[in-house]
């Protein structure tokens, strides 16, 4: 090696700074004709001591998000569009279809009338019912017919359809999976020919089956809830007596997870929710997590400090706290605030980490 040793002073060591540095650059240069990359050079930005997010602490308020979501009913219907929705993108990322790194939400509606036709695809999806009432979605040949608060699951390869035989327009919060399963590459979705499914079983099956704390014989053995719709007629009564009996958290108020009635864990393998209420006056303490969760205020006025940043929200404004950043809710009235986030992917690859 001709010039490693003309390099080398005499004693063996490597010869002045100058001559290393332009040796290292002559041969970062070479590889790179090779496509490869001294990992050194990048070790701290590929393994950060700490979680690195793009993702802004960010709120959208519903007197924004309505008129203009009520517009776009006048220029695309919600056949041609497919999913009439308009995408919620965190400002820091913007054009990428995201709110979170890993999760998609936009606000989706279906006017009097109107049919979202059926597909299917690879990316679990819950809606959560911001206005109106009396609108369905269709999940595995079952109707749930929808209210305000109603927390709708749609999971992996499910087929589904959406429609819309009341009198007024109904708007919900959509959130994805679909960043990550992007990340991972593995997207597949398919169009029906018949835009709504055959129903094969009665409106409310799931819940009523599922929800009532016995369970059918037999096997469910899938690894998503077999519920697909966590009404807020039955979920707000557990908060509302949770926060009488002053089973109230620190941080997280008086909150429940929605369940899996079969495993106890969470609803989809990629996606977890919560619903909390908080009593007026509520002072959080901070709180941080490595899953980046989205907000919606379903009740009640507060104020989430995000990392240093006050997002203050009223009813139907959603917020997005970053993950890893610390936050603390306070509320000027008695609250109710869901939230979701990818907890569970992120607890089944063994990442999650709080506190
Ligand atoms: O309602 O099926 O916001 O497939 C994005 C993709 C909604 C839906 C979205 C979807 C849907
Ligand atoms: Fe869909």
């Amino acid at each position: 090696m001709a010039v490693a040793t003309a390099n080398k002073a005499s004693n063996g060591k490597p010869g002045p700074k100058h001559n290393i540095e332009a040796m290292r650059q002559a041969f970062y240069d070479r590889i790179a004709k090779k496509d490869m990359a001294p990992l050194w050079k990048v070790m701290k930005s590929v393994v950060t001591k700490e979680p690195v997010t793009r993702c802004q602490p960010h709120v959208w308020h519903y007197s924004d998000v309505k008129s203009l979501v009520l517009e776009s009913g006048g220029l695309i219907t919600a056949e041609e569009a497919e999913r009439r929705v308009l995408i919620l993108e965190n400002p820091a990322m913007r054009g990428e279809s995201k709110a979170t790194n890993t999760l998609f939400a936009g606000i989706q509606m279906i006017m009097p009338g109107e049919v979202a036709p059926a597909h299917r695809h690879v990316s679990s999806a819950i809606r959560f019912v911001l206005d109106g009432k009396g609108a369905y979605t269709a999940v595995e040949g079952e109707k749930s017919i929808m209210s305000r608060g109603d927390f709708v699951i749609t999971a992996n390869w499910a087929p589904h359809d959406h429609g819309n035989t009341s009198d007024q327009p109904m708007l919900w919060l959509d959130v994805l999976d679909f960043p990550a399963v992007n990340f991972y590459e593995t997207s597949f979705a398919e169009q029906f020919d018949e835009p709504t499914q055959v129903t094969t079983r009665e409106n409310g099956d799931s819940l009523n089956l599922y929800g009532s704390g016995v369970l059918p014989d037999g096997s469910w053995g899938r690894n998503y809830t077999p519920v697909i719709n966590y009404t807020y007629e039955r979920t707000r009564p557990i908060v509302a007596r949770m926060l009488a009996a002053g089973e109230i958290d620190k941080r997280h108020g008086a909150r429940v997870h929605y369940a899996n009635p079969v495993t106890g864990g969470p609803v989809l393998p990629t996606m977890g929710a919560w619903l909390a209420m908080f009593p007026k006056g509520f002072k959080g303490e901070p709180y941080r997590a490595t899953d980046g969760t989205i907000f919606v205020c379903v009740e009640g006025e507060g104020t989430t400090n995000v990392d240093g940043k006050d997002l203050d929200w009223g009813p139907n404004d959603v917020f997005v706290v970053p993950p890893w950043k610390r936050y603390a809710h306070k509320t000027a009235k008695q609250a109710v605030l869901f939230s979701i986030s990818d907890r569970p992917a992120q607890k089944a690859l063994g990442i999650w980490r709080e506190g």
